[in-house]
């Protein structure tokens, strides 16, 4: 049994293990950091986050990660990247944590991300109850687009997208935060963790028609795809995610450019194992190259962001 007090990146921890943690970060960092609840998920579990920087004149960073609960490198990832921005020694990473606030939300869908271990590690969507079947797709319940194509009407499947546009709590816990702080906070930049496929895709899932600003994003794109190649070695396909993934509608990075209107977003596809059936069990030593990488591709996105 793992120890609620430790935390690391050479594992894959526990819903309580990861806020716990979080708890910790905020009494060890209280002017940097602090801890977010945006309420509870269907079955009652909090819905936490974390801003890290509170320099009211800075823009801000959204992180959004497991909105599917079986993408375990997720908030693995998410951890990682709070943790950098706290302790790196790195002038780069350190002039980004100084020059913006971010906010890192690790489990955005706790039921499912809890029920991942204790019952059936392959689940996706959340848990809430159809008849004899539980779960909607968070990510294609959003309300942008909602359920026009590349989603299910059938709660069996796995991306049954909700009896409603926003039909679940976690989809109006993240709506009404990201609403209520979007000018406020001056939240420039949206990225969603995903796993598996190597991906970094900007919208639009639900049409192959091109955002306004589809040649920045394309630009970002291949920079943060060049920086990974040249930490890593690894290859990371970009575009927008109609074309590069598969069409789909009613998911958070859609909405949040289209209708919350947060210019810079992307979804982010990170490793898969090297080889394995279960394309989702990435090796816990996989945990640090993949996190490092992601970070490196959001630190070059918001640069080449910030230099236009
Ligand atoms: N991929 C994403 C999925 O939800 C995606 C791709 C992202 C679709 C954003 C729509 C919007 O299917 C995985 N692996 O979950
Ligand atoms: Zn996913």
């Amino acid at each position: 049994h793992i120890d609620a007090s430790k935390y690391d990146w050479q594992h894959f921890f526990h819903l309580k293990t990861i806020y716990d943690w979080m708890d910790r970060m905020a009494a060890k960092y209280p002017d940097q950091l602090s801890v977010l609840n945006l309420g509870s998920s269907t079955q009652g579990n909090d819905i936490k986050g974390v801003k890290v920087g509170n320099n009211p004149a800075n823009k801000a960073i959204f992180i959004e990660s497991g909105i599917h609960a079986r993408e375990w490198i997720a908030p693995a990832t998410a951890t990682y990247i709070i943790n950098e921005l706290l302790n790196s020694t790195d002038e780069r990473v350190q002039k980004l944590a100084k020059n913006y606030n971010w906010f890192v939300f690790p489990c955005v869908n706790p039921d499912g991300y809890k029920y991942t271990f204790e019952h059936d590690r392959m689940w996706r969507k959340n848990r809430q109850l159809f008849g004899t079947c539980r779960g909607v797709d968070l990510n294609r319940n959003y309300p942008d687009h909602w359920n026009s194509t590349g989603s299910s009407s059938d709660p069996t499947r796995y991306d049954f997208a909700g009896p409603s546009a926003a039909s679940e709590l976690e989809t109006q816990r993240l709506i009404e935060f990201i609403r209520e702080n979007v000018e406020k906070e001056q939240i420039k930049t949206y990225i969603a963790l995903h796993s598996y496929s190597q991906m970094l895709m900007f919208p639009y899932g639900y049409t192959k028609e091109h955002v306004s600003n589809y040649d920045d994003l394309q630009e970002f794109g291949k920079k943060a795809s060049a920086a990974i190649k040249a930490e890593s070695g690894r290859d990371y396909v970009s575009g927008n995610l109609y074309e590069t993934i598969y069409p789909s509608s009613g998911g958070s990075m859609d909405w949040a450019h289209a209708e919350a209107g947060i210019p810079i977003a992307y979804t982010f596809e990170l490793r898969g194992p090297p080889d394995s059936q279960d394309l989702f069990i990435l090796p816990a030593v996989e945990i640090q190259p993949t996190a490092s990488e992601a970070f490196t591709a959001i630190r070059t996105i918001v640069e080449a962001a910030a230099e236009k």
